[in-house]
């Protein structure tokens, strides 16, 4: 029935997550914030602006748009050194294995990232040939939880979004997935990710009756 699986990068294909975390944290200490394990659960999926924002909310911080924009480069270019060499090793058990499996069944395969930088981790991890259809935090307007980026990956495939499956390790991803009327299949935790249709702790355990 379901014709297409649209995987989310950072935290269900590659361990990416635990850099953007450390970036994160990095730029809170700089400018005095107390942010948590807890608190970066909100920034998972979500554009790298909006992760600011809610950092800034988090210590009751305002600023102007244009430091804004020089604390959000900063945050970039410590992430960008953390994936700098990032190869085969930076990909989660069980997630390239999966993606051959469906390829093998004819499934479509795409990726739906909030990440400006997902190409470049595809490139590094050897990936990038096993996606029909890439949509990154370049192509789309609206963050997660909007739905834009997994209604884009439907359209380039040119089918309907109840043919599609979509797999991620956030909330926002989760809410986002939904509001674009797709499947949804969390990767985590059953606590953080209990609005999901069907939960594996990680993509090794993945069985899916679906495809
Ligand atoms: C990812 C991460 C988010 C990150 C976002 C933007 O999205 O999960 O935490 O803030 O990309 O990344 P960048 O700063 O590289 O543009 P996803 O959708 O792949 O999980
Ligand atoms: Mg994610």
């Amino acid at each position: 029935i379901f014709k297409a699986a649209i995987f989310d990068l950072d935290g269900v294909l590659v361990d990416t997550a635990k850099y953007h975390y450390f970036a994160w944290k990095r730029l809170a200490d700089t400018l005095n914030i107390t942010f948590t394990e807890e608190d970066n659960e909100r920034l998972k999926g979500v554009n790298r602006m909006k992760c600011l924002d809610i950092i800034l909310e988090i210590g009751g911080v305002s600023l102007g748009a244009e430091v804004k924009l020089e604390l959000a480069e900063k945050k970039n270019n410590w992430y960008r050194e953390y994936i700098h060499n990032m190869d085969k090793s930076g990909l989660l058990a069980g997630a390239e294995e999966y993606i051959h499996k469906l390829k093998s069944q004819g499934v479509l395969t795409a990726i739906g990232s909030a990440s400006k930088n997902a190409k470049a981790i595809l490139t590094r991890t050897g990936i990038i040939e096993a996606f029909d259809v890439i949509v990154d935090g370049n192509m789309v307007q609206n963050a997660k939880p909007d739905p834009e980026v997994f209604v884009k990956c439907a359209n380039l495939l040119n089918i309907t979004s109840d043919k599609c499956v979509v797999f991620e390790d956030s909330q926002a991803g989760i809410a986002a997935a939904k509001a674009a009327g797709m499947k949804t299949v969390g990767i985590g935790s059953e606590e953080i990710l209990c609005e999901a249709d069907f939960i594996f702790t990680n993509m090794l355990e993945v069985e899916l009756p679906l495809f």
